[in-house]
């Protein structure tokens, strides 16, 4: 599905070797999945899935490939970078075409790392980067209401169009106005559909994520900044997940033995990535279900609400084409009865047709011609 994250932040926050482990890491993960660097900034990034060992193991398949997501790193946001300040403005507009933000927050103490305001403060460090994101919008949306008045009145259908859409943009101003940003703004249907083209920076869904030290990343509870930080998101309605960059990039130099070790004395299990990882891919609505025999078990990306043609769709346009039905088995289902096989026997699969509704973890079958 070719889905997009964009790291924002403030300049040496950890971005890059936030992005440099997401990628080094999902590189060792699953040497047959082809995670490459698409450019220097952009790396696809396997979705963890212990699901997929189970399954992969029931079955018996030599191949056994994760889903994916695309994170997209950029330099540093500075006050100003909506109107042009710093690096980081020529690339917000790679982060437009983004499916969702992760914004890193700097929640560690080094003096060696230099802090472009001089001093760790998460909420402030939010509150710069969002406003730039709104102004970002902001300017987009002025643009868009201009070209929508010149072009007013067309015929009756489009006329009708535009007012709608112009009278959403202007509700989302408001909200920008009050600090606020435009995914807290209900749309219908239609005006969501309307306002989709501007690819407003802050309707994407947004994670935080809190980057701390390795020692506070046991209890991270106890540092004041992730305390702050998550007051704030808890205030926003948005998800924080704390991560060590740090911790992350030493992991990834390390053979599996020393990894374990080297976890177990910081206290805990993992760095924060997978969860990460995890957090992006639930934040954008999304479902998992599988594939799995004897070649190859698999993880397939889809939208919550889709139905089994549109999931048979993500594999190949022939499988929606020339759909005929699905044969399905709950996840739970199928381990619990060992393959697809035994759960047909147990009368646990099912043959699902057109208008079935995918459910997260269901294993498929698609049966189609062309
Ligand atoms: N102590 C400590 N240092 C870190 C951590 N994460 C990153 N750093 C250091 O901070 C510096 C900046 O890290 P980068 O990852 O390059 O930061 P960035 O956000 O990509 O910065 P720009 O690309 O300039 O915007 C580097 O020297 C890192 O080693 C961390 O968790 N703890
Ligand atoms: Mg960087």
């Amino acid at each position: 599905m070719g889905l997009k994250t964009g790291i924002v932040g403030l300049p040496n926050v950890g971005k890059s070797t936030m992005f440099n482990a997401l990628c080094e890491n999902a590189k060792a993960q699953a040497a047959n999945f082809p995670f490459c660097t698409i450019e220097p900034n952009v790396g696809i990034v396997a979705v963890p899935d212990p699901r997929l060992d189970v399954l992969s193991k029931i079955s018996g398949s030599e191949k056994t490939v994760p889903t994916s997501v695309e994170f997209v790193d950029i330099a540093g946001l500075v006050k100003g970078a909506s109107k042009g300040e710093g690096l980081g403005n020529q690339f917000l507009a790679n982060i437009r075409e983004c499916d969702s933000i992760v914004q890193v927050v700097r929640c560690f103490e080094d003096g060696d790392v230099v802090h472009v305001a001089g001093r760790v403060d998460p909420v402030d460090d939010t509150d710069v980067i969002n406003f730039e994101l709104a102004l970002s919008d902001i300017t987009q949306i002025e643009k868009r209401l201009e070209r929508l008045k010149k072009t007013k009145g067309k015929s009756g259908e489009e006329a009708k169009r535009n007012e709608v859409e112009a009278a959403a943009l202007q509700r989302i101003m408001a909200a920008l106005e009050q600090n606020k940003p435009a995914r807290s703004v209900d749309l219908s249907e239609e005006e969501a559909e309307l306002v989709r083209g501007l690819c407003l920076l802050t309707a994407k869904p947004m994670v935080y994520a809190a980057n701390v030290a390795e020692d506070d990343l046991a209890s991270p509870a106890d540092n004041k900044y992730v305390q702050q930080l998550q007051a704030k998101a808890a205030e926003e309605g948005s998800g924080v997940v704390v991560v060590s960059a740090q911790v992350e990039a030493e992991l990834n130099g390390l053979d599996k033995e020393e990894a374990a070790e080297y976890l177990e004395a910081l206290g805990v299990q993992e760095g924060g990535l997978k969860s990460l990882i995890r957090a992006t891919y639930k934040q954008l609505g999304l479902l998992t279900y599988f594939t799995s025999g004897e070649k190859e078990t698999r993880a397939w990306t889809i939208k919550d609400g889709f139905t089994a043609p549109q999931a048979a769709g993500v594999i190949h346009t022939d499988f929606e084409k020339g759909f005929i039905r699905a044969e399905t088995v709950a996840y739970d289902d199928y381990v619990t009865s060992g393959g697809m096989g035994a759960a047909k026997e147990k009368g646990l699969l099912r043959l699902e047709g057109k208008e079935y509704v995918v459910q997260e973890g269901d294993i498929m079958l698609f049966r189609f011609n062309v």
